[in-house]
């Protein structure tokens, strides 16, 4: 922390608290507050660069929203009491039921530290393994595939392996919106070396593509007759690396049978998939005749319910070949959340006990008891996500404690998540913010620190460990996760193992751990960190793991001289028999829908959509359709359209776009109930999981859509948030001062009046306007907009109502004359060039008609837009968009 001599004023290095990719931040701050963020130049992960979401991160900081004080029913408690319920309820159950009758439910993003005590507590002190995480709708797949290969859950490579590869095969990794510092790493290396080839692997095509020089359209689920299909082609083409194999590898006689059973030719592998032969025999071309080959995998692989196969079956085809361990050459599974990967480390999961040692072998349970000194350590694994929930809903489980993450809506089958923390007798939620879908069900509610107030350490996706630094006071009566968890301990009568005053105390307990009796057992060691002072760790740069104690030099990629962390030293590659997503499309269900991310949202939105900026690019949820779906069931862009299948039922606007293929639709994971009347995505996915990870099939769930024909839309903002509104659409769209509600419904209200005043107050200051087809009014305070609400019936609503980003901009204005008051019920602007259009450039604000006008004006590249309107030229997300406008 460097501060300047004039004022409060400092400089503080610190993790963004997003994706995976794990940035280091520089951030700006002055008393107390957060000004302005900046890339880490020094940062190995992102070397300055921030993405759009990652710029944004000032703009989150702010307390609306936030959970200040515990709670219990509802009503506000001290802490004391807060930490004295959960204890007690805790205690009380275990004593009646035992220790498997209480679970723990977490987060990929709380920190190492915070991990590490709830672990311990869970699986030392209270004696279950019921310690499952939200890892396991994300990364379980690819842990399992590690284990399997490789003996231990270990990331081969690093991001500089992306840019020295000279292949580079994403599958189901949509990297440009989902990792786009890691992606704008990828654009640069292609720039340098054109040669360099990138293959895209995914259903639709997404913004990634843009690099591609093959994109491979693939059925839904196919992945695994591909990569098989792969091994098969390798082996007859003479592609392999037999003294590698021989050397370094097991099993392989038993895969390539396998592979050659199922997918013996490029025709067969071809048909499997979909896909066009001569393509996928581009692939496998080039597979085989390149030397440094990258193949980096995401949810595309790992939410099937044959995920670890499919991590397994393209692992194989590295090991077969030689390709890990080399610069340039690897199986990369890159992470999600900011902190799976420290998660993993500590073994946050169900099916891991501690520092990557799990229940397999009696020497780890005792190992791990005796280092604890642990009166009750947990001898068999716990329950995993979707057994822990349904455990949860048959009464087995009977108190749970979720921390930092939203199950009601990111778990499949949603709303019987809800149903079953409704009937469960305690549950104990920790989050930073009070409204959420999970909060909704909590009885007892405990204000966690956010980011910037928390203090500890994440492990990236290439094994780097970065401090987070808390540089803002605890908000309200928020404190941290790590320190919530030891006083709950402390009350339940651990003290002893639980002494802990600074996160530093736990990171060396944990580092400590990871060498204990290892002697190079076990490849996760960090031992050289249990050395650190308190001074160390408050200022360490971030550090690449293995850091083993002694060693003169640690690995930067693991398995370069060959040895594998299994029993025998070599890898193992296993036989897979490729399988079809589980459940299949009907006549009742005749869609395939897909789910994922969208460039500027973070998950729940819990903390993206306070900065007004991030939800320019998108505001409502949608579905993407292809033009051929959208003709035969007659919908058109921007409809509301209903999806529904036997769980669930969403109402979403549509999308009519190229790149769905047809008979397959694609849904984002981020609406929630508290933005929107129905489009929680996981109501509608099944939780038919992975038999050895357990990870849900989230990115395939048959179901039927149908356009729907509102009565009438509208447009309401005012100050007041407001949920469940009366319609039987609405979607609350926070702006700079208040909310704006996008509303439509399936019922004609008889009196807008009413209707709105049920809802909110109208004020006296007004002006109106009322006809058959549209009510439109207006109201003031001090000539400011209080309240703005536009509705009209469906016939004249797309010419009728205005356009929202201007309307919302209205609402922020002062509105003094006469004329613009007029002008603002006119619902049109008195310069009409005021709309620049959907946004593109969240970074510079710059709208498409802008960027269109740019072009018809001569600006016919990236470099010339960017240079004119800036548009592009920060964190780049923007630039498959911009490419396409101009093509
Ligand atoms: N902006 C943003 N970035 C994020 C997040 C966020 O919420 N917002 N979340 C973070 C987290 S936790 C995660 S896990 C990562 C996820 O990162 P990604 O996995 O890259 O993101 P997704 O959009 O979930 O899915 C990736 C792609 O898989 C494709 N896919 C679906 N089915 C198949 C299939 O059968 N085969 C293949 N080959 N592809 C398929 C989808 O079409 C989609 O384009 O993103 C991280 N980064
Ligand atoms: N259909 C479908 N479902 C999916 C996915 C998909 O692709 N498709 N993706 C899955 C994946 S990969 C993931 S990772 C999950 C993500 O899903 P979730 O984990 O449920 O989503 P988040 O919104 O990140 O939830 C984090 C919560 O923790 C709170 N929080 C933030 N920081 C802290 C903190 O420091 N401490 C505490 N105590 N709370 C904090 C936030 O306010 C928020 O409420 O969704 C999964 N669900
Ligand atoms: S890529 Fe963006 S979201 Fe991910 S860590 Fe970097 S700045 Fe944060
Ligand atoms: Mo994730």
């Amino acid at each position: 922390m460097t501060t300047s001599a004039s004022s409060q004023a400092c400089q503080v290095n610190t993790t963004c608290p997003y994706c995976g990719v794990g940035c280091g931040v520089s951030a700006e701050v002055t008393d107390n507050r957060l000004i302005a963020v900046s890339g880490d130049k020094h940062h190995p992960a992102n070397q300055g660069r921030l993405c759009v979401k990652g710029s944004a991160l000032h703009e989150t900081t702010d307390l609306q929203g936030r959970l200040l004080q515990p709670q219990i029913d509802g009503q506000p408690v001290s802490w004391d009491q807060a930490i004295d319920k959960v204890a007690r309820g805790f205690q009380e159950t275990i004593a009646q039921y035992g220790p498997d009758s209480v679970a723990f439910y977490l987060s990929g993003q709380i920190l190492t530290e915070d991990y590490y005590v709830a672990n311990k507590l869970m699986k030392g002190f209270i004696g279950s393994a019921n310690v499952d995480t939200n890892s396991r709708l994300c990364m379980s797949s690819a842990v399992a595939a590690h284990k399997r290969a490789f003996g231990a859950d270990l990331v081969p490579g690093c991001y500089e392996d992306l840019e020295l590869t000279d292949l580079l095969i994403l599958v189901g990794s949509n990297t440009a919106w989902a990792h786009p510092v890691v992606y704008q790493r990828i654009v640069a290396a292609k720039k340098a070396r054109p040669q360099m080839k990138i293959v895209v692997i995914d259903p639709r095509q997404t913004a990634t593509c843009d690099i591609a020089d093959l994109h491979l359209p693939l059925k839904h689920g196919s992945d695994g007759y591909l990569f098989t299909g792969l091994l098969s082609y390798l082996a007859v083409n003479e592609a392999l690396d037999s003294s590698f194999i021989n050397q370094h590898t097991e099993g392989f006689d038993n895969a390539l049978q396998a592979a050659s059973q199922f997918t013996g030719s490029v025709a067969e592998a071809a048909r499997l998939c979909g896909l066009d032969e001569t393509d996928l025999e581009t692939l496998y071309r080039w597979y085989s005749e390149t030397e440094k080959v990258v193949t980096l995998f995401s949810q595309g692989i790992n939410q099937s319910s044959s995920g670890v196969d499919k991590g397994n079956a393209i692992i194989n085809c590295h090991l077969a070949t030689g390709k890990i361990g080399k610069p340039g050459a690897a199986p990369f599974s890159i992470t999600g959340q900011p902190n799976a990967m420290g998660g993993r480390e500590v073994g946050g999961l169900a099916n891991q006990l501690a520092a990557h040692m799990d229940f397999s072998d009696p020497a780890n349970i005792e190992r791990v008891k005796a280092f604890w000194q642990a009166p009750h350590i947990a001898r068999k694994e716990g329950l995993k996500a979707v057994d822990m929930f349904q455990a949860v809903h048959d009464g087995r489980i009977k108190a749970i404690w979720i921390m930092g993450t939203n199950p009601v809506a990111s778990m499949p089958d949603a709303d019987f998540i809800r149903d079953a923390l409704q009937r469960c007798e305690l549950v104990v939620v920790s989050d930073c913010v009070e409204k959420t879908d999970t909060t909704a069900c909590a009885d007892v509610l405990l204000p966690a620190t956010g980011w910037a107030e928390k203090d500890g350490t994440v492990t990236n996706s290439e094994r780097v460990i970065s401090r987070q630094k808390g540089f803002l006071k605890p908000a309200g009566n928020s404190r941290h996760d790590w320190q919530i968890i030891c006083s709950v301990a402390q009350a339940m009568g651990y003290a002893e193992g639980f002494p802990f005053s600074s996160p530093g105390e736990i990171f060396i307990e944990h580092a400590a751990l990871s060498g204990f009796e290892n002697n190079g057992k076990r490849f996760f060691d960090i031992s050289a960190l249990a050395e650190l002072s308190e001074r160390q760790y408050n200022e360490m740069t971030p550090v690449r793991w293995p850091q083993v104690k002694g060693a003169k030099t640690n690995p930067v990629r693991f398995f370069s001289d060959g040895k594998f962390n299994t029993p025998s030293g070599r890898a193992r590659m296993l036989p897979v028999e490729p399988k079809a997503p589980l459940n299949q499309t009907s006549s009742h269900y005749p869609l395939v829908l897909n789910t994922g991310r969208i460039r500027d949202q973070w998950h729940t939105m819990t903390r993206t959509s306070k900065a007004i900026r991030l939800l320019n690019h998108i505001d409502q949820p949608f579905v993407d359709l292809s033009p051929v779906d959208a003709l035969q069931y007659g919908i058109s862009d921007s409809d509301l359209i209903e999806i529904s299948n036997s769980l669930g039922r969403c109402v979403v606007r549509a999308k009519v776009t190229d790149g769905q293929p047809a008979g397959s639709l694609f849904m984002p994971i981020h609406w929630t109930a508290q933005f929107t009347s129905r489009a929680r995505v996981d109501s509608l996915i099944a939780s038919v999981c992975d038999p050895i990870a357990g990870q849900p099939e989230s990115k395939h769930a048959p179901v039927t859509m149908r356009k729907l024909n509102p009565l009438w839309q509208g447009i309401l903002i005012t100050d007041q948030e407001l949920t469940d509104l009366p319609c039987e659409y609405w979607c609350k769209v926070p702006t700079q001062k208040g909310f704006r509600y996008e509303l439509a419904g399936l019922e004609l209200p008889e009196n807008w009046q009413d209707w709105l005043g049920a809802l909110v107050e109208i004020g006296d200051d007004r002006i109106e306007l009322n006809s058959s087809a549209a009510f439109r009014l207006a109201t003031f305070a001090d000539q400011q907009p209080e309240l703005l609400f536009f509705a009209s019936t469906a016939a004249v609503a797309k010419k009728s109502l205005p356009n929202s980003a201007w309307l919302s901009k209205q609402f922020d204005q002062t509105i003094g004359s006469a004329a613009q008051r007029m002008s603002l019920l006119a619902g049109k602007p008195v310069d009409n060039n005021d709309d620049c259009g959907a946004v593109i450039c969240s970074c510079f604000e710059v709208g498409e008609n802008t960027i269109r006008q740019a072009i018809s004006q001569g600006a016919d590249s990236t470099d010339k837009l960017a240079e004119k309107l800036k548009c592009g030229s920060n964190c780049g997300s923007c630039l498959p968009e911009i490419r396409a406008l101009l093509t």
